[in-house]
């Protein structure tokens, strides 16, 4: 399906399976463990394969023994994903807005595009981080990575490219009827 551009195309929404994006580094919606689940994490582990797996465990043993707390982000390798790097974030579980929510989903892309811009990146995709299992609001979701995305690559020259990636038509509708990226 068609693609919808904001800010002299440096942000791409489109639709389709992550996975197969061919971008510098693919953001996965995981949780505390980094040791795998559902949805967008079950797919990239999935795709990706064992390496992601072995890096996870070495971040867990070595640098967050308790595990990557919410709004943090780290990097592995993209192992067999045409990216070549994989962003790990664990994002909010929605609990009605007002426990800190907004924030840490904030976090969660600010801390993931600054990954990217540190690697100097050129492209970087993202899924709709806590808006499966952890049930935060597709609307709301919108507006929060919109904001801090735009307020973020605005002001810095890597990642040159912002590609939000919906699994389904549907949900790519709604971020665009929420996004605040022409505000
Ligand atoms: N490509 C793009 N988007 C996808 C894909 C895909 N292959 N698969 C799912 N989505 P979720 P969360 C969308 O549940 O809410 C996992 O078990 C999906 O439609 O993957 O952050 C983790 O291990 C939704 O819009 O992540 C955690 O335990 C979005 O990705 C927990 O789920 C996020 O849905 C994290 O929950």
């Amino acid at each position: 399906m068609y693609e919808v551009f904001y800010l002299n195309k440096r942000i791409v929404i489109k639709s389709g399976d992550i996975t197969h994006e061919k971008c510098s580094v693919v953001v996965n919606a995981a949780n505390s463990t980094l040791l795998g689940g559902g949805g967008v994490d079950g797919a990239i582990h999935r795709a990706g394969g064992v390496e992601i797996l072995r890096e996870c465990q070495k971040i867990r043993k070595d640098v967050f023994p308790d595990g990557l707390p919410t709004g943090y982000a780290v990097m592995t390798t993209g192992g067999n994903l045409p990216a070549s790097h994989v962003i790990h974030t664990v994002g909010p579980v929605w609990k009605g807005g007002d426990s800190g929510e907004p924030e840490a989903l904030s976090m969660c892309y600010f801390n993931s595009l600054k990954i990217a811009s540190d690697n100097q990146f050129t492209s970087i995709a993202f899924p709709a981080i806590s808006t499966g299992v952890y049930g935060y609001p597709r609307d709301k979701a919108a507006a929060i990575a919109s904001k801090t995305v735009k307020k973020y690559i605005l002001r810095k020259e890597f990642p040159v490219t912002v590609i939000f990636v919906f699994f389904s038509e549907t949900d790519k509708q709604i971020f665009v009827q929420h996004q605040l990226f022409e505000d």
